[in-house]
């Protein structure tokens, strides 16, 4: 039977607070309802969002809603609303499409508002969705603190440019905003983890133990089929869901990101994010099906090309606006018409990794340096490594007005690896809708 559609309210507050990342080791966070990372928001396919916002920072933010195809209006990008300044309110409301593992975050100074903990897991699901004995959101950051505990910005120039070169890659490595989590299991069972990389630049190269799981979703939701696998790179702004286990009462291992070279000033290093303890056996409901859902493929592999977007570094690294979209910072880019195919190439020239990010839109690789993709998936975020070239195939819909990719490396973001392009009806004149929600107390 069919579940009702229903509308579901959530009322989040912002405001800095003080936030126990680990037994007497306190931060001063920002976030969402004083917690760290803010309220998971959950909901059913087709269900209506509504989130009655409260900015109590000092300064302006928005919240963008990644992964969520919704009206461009509610996307959370200075392109589309007003900034909500301090004591002001906003309303998001759209519906939530697809089931899936998705996330909100500040789309406003990313680098400092996302890095103090403006994140939060936003999770539809669905009555078709595979069934397990558990279920945990990890969402993945590390925090760039001093000995004070205290968040650390650069002064000088050559450390300021490394950190925009690298990204800011933290020394304190959080889950869920804890530092050396400890995760329970139960012998014979096998849980749904959903991840979800909110850092503002490391790659999460998950490794546990060498122990098999099994891919089972990406950013769109789910596979067709499980695919199983020892290790899954995870980089800023994608969520991987995989079914892990079961393991044996009495196993224990940590939950490692494994070196991974993106080219950063940084020596990239194996590190334990969190340790598993399994506990006695119990029974299973498992149910996993080899046959997830159809997904339909959107273009063939050797689809014309019908855009070009090329990210480049500048090697000098001199002003802070060297991180490019064919060849210039901070880009408007052209307009799609909605209903036409889009098959974008995406080439990286420089010699550093770039997490490309399309705002509102699921995307399929159709081709990554000549090659087909192993297998079919929806993907928000992809990694293009340095000198690569990835095929994407992405279909705009009616939902027209500004809409926006870039870099999920957010000091790459700022220093203008981005673009703003519109959707627009190919049919009609187009017209911006005025922003009329924003209003103060
Ligand atoms: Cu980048």
């Amino acid at each position: 039977m069919k579940q009702k559609n229903k509308t579901v309210e959530y009322h989040l507050t912002t405001s800095e607070f003080t936030w126990e990342i680990a037994a007497g080791k306190s931060i001063h966070a920002w976030g969402f309802n004083k917690q760290l990372p803010g309220p998971v928001l959950r909901a059913n396919v087709g269900d209506e969002l509504v989130i009655h916002l409260v900015n109590n920072l000092e300064e302006a933010t928005t919240i963008h809603w990644h992964g969520i195809r919704l009206p461009a209006s509610m996307d959370g990008t200075d392109g589309v609303q007003q900034m909500i300044e301090p004591g002001g309110v906003f309303e998001y409301r759209f519906i939530v499409p697809d089931a899936g593992t998705f996330w909100y975050h500040a789309h406003t100074n990313e680098t400092v508002q996302m890095e103090r903990g403006m994140y939060g897991a936003l999770i539809v699901d669905d009555e078709t969705d595979p069934v397990f004995d558990e279920e945990r959101i990890f969402m993945i950051d590390d925090m760039k603190l001093n000995n004070r505990n205290e968040f650390t910005k650069p002064s000088w120039f050559l450390p300021r440019m490394m950190e925009r070169h690298d990204g800011r890659q933290g020394n304190t490595l959080l889950l869920n905003g804890r530092e050396n989590l400890v995760i329970n299991m139960q012998g014979g069972q096998t849980e749904r983890w959903r991840l979800i990389n909110s850092s503002s630049a490391r790659y999460f190269h998950l490794h546990l133990d060498g122990k098999p799981f099994k891919l089972i979703g990406t950013d769109g939701g789910l596979l067709e089929h499980p695919v199983s696998m020892n290790e899954i790179l995870v980089t800023p702004g994608e969520r991987v869901d995989i079914a892990v286990g079961p393991f044996a009462e009495g196993e224990k291992f940590p939950m490692e990101s494994l070196a991974y070279n993106r080219t950063t000033f940084l020596t990239p290093k194996r590190e334990t994010f969190a340790n598993v303890i399994v506990g006695e056996g119990r029974a299973t409901k498992l149910n996993l099906p080899e046959r997830l859902r159809m997904i339909e493929p959107l273009a063939k592999q050797d689809s014309a090309i019908t855009r070009k977007v090329i990210m480049s570094v500048d090697p000098r690294l001199r002003d802070g606006k060297d991180f490019r979209i064919n060849g210039h910072a901070h880009v408007n880019d052209k307009p799609v018409i909605a209903g036409e195919l889009q098959v974008w190439e995406v080439s990286n020239t420089s010699l550093m990794d770039h997490p490309f990010h399309l705002h509102g839109f699921f995307f399929q690789v159709i081709e990554e340096n000549g090659k087909a993709p192993a297998f079919i998936s929806w993907k928000d975020t992809y990694n293009v490594k340095p000198k690569s070239k990835v095929k994407i195939a992405w279909m705009p819909d009616h939902r027209t007005g500004t809409w926006m990719y870039h870099c999920h490396i957010l000091e790459h973001h700022a220093a203008g690896m981005m673009a703003m392009f519109k959707v627009i009806d190919g049919s009609t004149k187009y017209e911006e809708k005025a922003v009329t929600h924003v209003h103060h107390h």
